[in-house]
């Protein structure tokens, strides 16, 4: 059984992680239209790891027998004024979301709903990564923000990220035990 603050904090977070989708998403198609298509495809995997994301929460309210809600998602930016606009956002929306996963730890723990805590430790863990990766790629643009040369070898670079984890929209993707 999941307390109230802990099940309406993990639905508003499926809203989140939905948002990170849409804004790599838009992401995807700033970049493709910069025919900067490594960097498109970079995004493209990110956005559907957002997707996996969202499916981890949904999961887990519905396998503790709550009720999910899906909320509005907003409509957020969908054009940047340079190269580096871009990923300067998406590193300061990953530590957006690591201060949302915070929390969501924190009232779990106020709670005592011992049973999130695998999934939230996943999560804290993923932000990491998530914090690391955006914070990387725009310090790196940045460095070579004034070099063809430079953008053109970071966007080889980025073209090289592998996607495995299948489908978001596969159970098995998300929920190992299913
Ligand atoms: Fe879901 O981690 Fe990024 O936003």
């Amino acid at each position: 059984m999941m307390g109230e603050k802990i099940k309406k904090h993990m639905n508003e977070q499926i809203k989140y992680e939905l948002e990170s989708f849409y804004i790599y998403l838009s992401m995807v198609a700033y970049f493709h239209l910069q025919n900067l298509d490594g960097m498109a495809h970079w995004l493209r995997c990110q956005a559907h790891e957002e997707m996996i994301h969202a499916m981890k929460f949904f999961d887990h309210i519905i396998d503790r027998d709550a009720t999910v809600t899906l909320l509005d998602v907003k409509q957020l930016k969908t054009t940047w004024n340079n190269l580096l606009e871009p990923w300067q956002d998406a590193y300061e929306h990953e530590k957006f979301i690591t201060g949302k996963i915070n929390y969501l730890t924190k009232i779990s723990r106020e709670e005592n709903d011992y049973t999130s805590e695998p999934l939230l430790a996943w999560f804290l863990n993923e932000q990491i990564e998530e914090e690391k990766n955006t914070g990387k790629i725009a310090r790196e643009l940045a460095m070579v923000e004034s070099s063809p040369e430079g953008i053109l070898l970071l966007d080889r670079e980025l073209a090289t990220r592998l996607f495995t984890a299948g489908s978001p929209l596969d159970p098995s993707v998300y929920n190992p035990a299913a």
